[in-house]
Order: C-alpha cells, then sequence, then structure tokens
C-alpha cells in the first residue's frame, strides 16, 4: 500500500508558536488516543515540552479496551510520568483531571502562598490532530469556546483559554515531520488523525479489518457476520455482503464498505478497541 506521509505547513508555525509559549508553562498535558497510546505518542514534541512536567491524558478511554489501556498505564508510570485514562465527552472526567494538574502543581501552589501569592498555573495541551485536545480544554473551562470537529486538524492557531485555576493553551495536533513505521502511521490514519483526503480509504479499511481480524474477531463476527478470516479481500466482501453494499452489476461496493468499517470504528460500533498491545511495548522508552 501507498506511505503515509502528513505534514501540512501549518503545523511548523504552530510548533514554532508551542516552543516560543513553553517558559510560560509549568506542564504539558499531552493528549493521546486510548486506541492507540504508542502511534499517539509524538516524540517530535519533547524537545518542545523540555524540562517541563508531562500529563500523558490518554483520552477516549471510553472507545478504548480498559485491560489493554491499563496496562499501557503502568508502562507510562513505570517512567516516572504522570497519567489518566480520560473522557472529555463526560464531564465526570473533569475532576480527575484537574486533580493531577492540581498534583503537579501542588508544590509550586505551596510556594507560592507561602509567599502570600496566589497565582494561575499554566498548561500547554498538546498532541496528534484529534485526540481531543480542544474537547478537553472545553471540558475544563466549563464552556465551549474552543472549535472542536470530528477531523484531524481543526485546531489552527495557539490559543490562551481561562480554565477556572488554569490556564491552558490549546494547541493545532502537530505530527512528527516523518514517521518512523507505517504500521503506527496506519493506526494515526483509522482513528482519524490524518486528514482523509490524502488517505486511499480502500486500503486502509482493508488493513483496518487485518489488524481486527487478528486482535477482536469476535467483533467483526457480531457486527458484520464474518466468519472466514484466512483473508482481507474475502472479509471485506463478507462485510459488503452483510450490509447489502451491491453494485448494480452485482459487484461489490468496496467504497461504500470502507467508510462505513472505517465509521463504525471510528465511532466506537465496532466494540471497545486498543489497537496496540502494552505487552509488544516492554523496551518502549518515552
Ligand atoms: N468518544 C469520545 N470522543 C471524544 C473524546 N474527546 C474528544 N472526542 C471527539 O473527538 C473529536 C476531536 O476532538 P477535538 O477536541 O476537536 O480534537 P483536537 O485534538 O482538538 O483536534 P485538532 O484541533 O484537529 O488537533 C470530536 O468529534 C470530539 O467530540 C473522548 O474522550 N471520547
Ligand atoms: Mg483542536
Amino acid at each position: 500500500m501507498k506511505n503515509i506521509q502528513w505534514f501540512p505547513g501549518h503545523m511548523t508555525r504552530a510548533m514554532r508558536d508551542m516552543e516560543a509559549k513553553r517558559e510560560l508553562c509549568d506542564g504539558v498535558v499531552c493528549v493521546l488516543d486510548a486506541r492507540a497510546p504508542i502511534a499517539t505518542v509524538n516524540k517530535n514534541l519533547n524537545k518542545i515540552f523540555g524540562e517541563k512536567p508531562v500529563l500523558y491524558v490518554f483520552n477516549k478511554a471510553d472507545l478504548s479496551d480498559n485491560n489493554k489501556l491499563d496496562g499501557f498505564v503502568k508502562l507510562f508510570e513505570r517512567q516516572g510520568r504522570y497519567c489518566v485514562k480520560c473522557n472529555s465527552t463526560n464531564p465526570s472526567s473533569k475532576r480527575v483531571l484537574l486533580q493531577k494538574l492540581n498534583e503537579i502543581t501542588e508544590e509550586k501552589r505551596a510556594r507560592a502562598q507561602a509567599k502570600g501569592l496566589n497565582r494561575t498555573f499554566r498548561f500547554m495541551v498538546a498532541g496528534i490532530p484529534n485526540t481531543g485536545k480542544s474537547t478537553l480544554v472545553n471540558l475544563i473551562s466549563g464552556q465551549k469556546r474552543a472549535k472542536t470537529g470530528d477531523k484531524a486538524g481543526v485546531t489552527r492557531d495557539v490559543r490562551w483559554l481561562k480554565c477556572g485555576a488554569f490556564d491552558l493553551l490549546d494547541t493545532p495536533g502537530t505530527m512528527p515531520p516523518a514517521f518512523d513505521d507505517q504500521y503506527h502511521a496506519r493506526h494515526l490514519a483509522y482513528i482519524g488523525s490524518i486528514n482523509d483526503d490524502i488517505l486511499d480509504m480502500d486500503d486502509i479499511a482493508l488493513e483496518l479489518l487485518g489488524e481486527l481480524a487478528s486482535l477482536y474477531p469476535a467483533y467483526l463476527t457480531e457486527r458484520y457476520g464474518i466468519t472466514d478470516f484466512s483473508e482481507k479481500l474475502g472479509m471485506y466482501e463478507a462485510l459488503c455482503k452483510r450490509r447489502g453494499f451491491i453494485l448494480r452489476g452485482g459487484e461489490f461496493d468496496y467504497e461504500r464498505g470502507a467508510k462505513a468499517l472505517v465509521d463504525d470504528f471510528r465511532k466506537g460500533r465496532v466494540g471497545k478497541i486498543c489497537l496496540e498491545d502494552p505487552s509488544d511495548y516492554s523496551d518502549y522508552t518515552l
């Protein structure tokens, strides 16, 4: 399949702006997608984060496989990182997020209070496109002030938003300039972190089907009646058949099939899925 590559110009500008704001920040909130925790780590951002404390938010936890996710939380915590599982569309996540931000700034706050100061703390909210950064900022602020949307590249400029005791810098999603490997790049395509316009959706759907068949075959049986997992094209055709995606000449409508599968996956209709397994990453360093 065609190599995935996406690094639009606004990301270079965003990274420059983020770097310029770093020294104003007390820490960073790095928003990951809980369905692809490793693919959504952008190590290229480490340079921008510098030595600031980083809270890794496993966002969209409501769509992920909790067992695997717990494994990733442990893996990251073993490396001394702050971590939290979160569903930014659910108001109950606000409390856990605030708790973590308070924990990270506790010492600084105590020092400020000892001097009689009551200062605001600032965090940069960063990550790959479409992981839910703006939704998280809105959740903490209690108002829908940042624009959100279910596609990659909605936020175009860095912007400070007052969120109670914190000021949060919402930032545009940023990609590494090149992907180390296409396996993780595909995960970003499945979850909608890469602009769909540059993707070959047939390819993406076929690869996703292959991964789901090896990770969660029962989900494919349940939703699409797929029982033979021996080859991807056969599964694709079974899906089209089940959903009635047949063209007038009797051929399969692959385009509709691809769209339906990817859409179902993104909306959590296939099941709660984590594409990566913590046991494969025991040597992984952040
Ligand atoms: N199910 C679920 N959906 C979420 C969650 N957080 C965000 N979303 C949805 O994910 C989509 C992307 O959210 P945004 O907040 O726009 O993402 P972003 O990271 O700001 O995206 P960019 O600005 O493009 O980088 C929206 O449709 C949100 O409603 C979550 O925790 N769970
Ligand atoms: Mg945004």
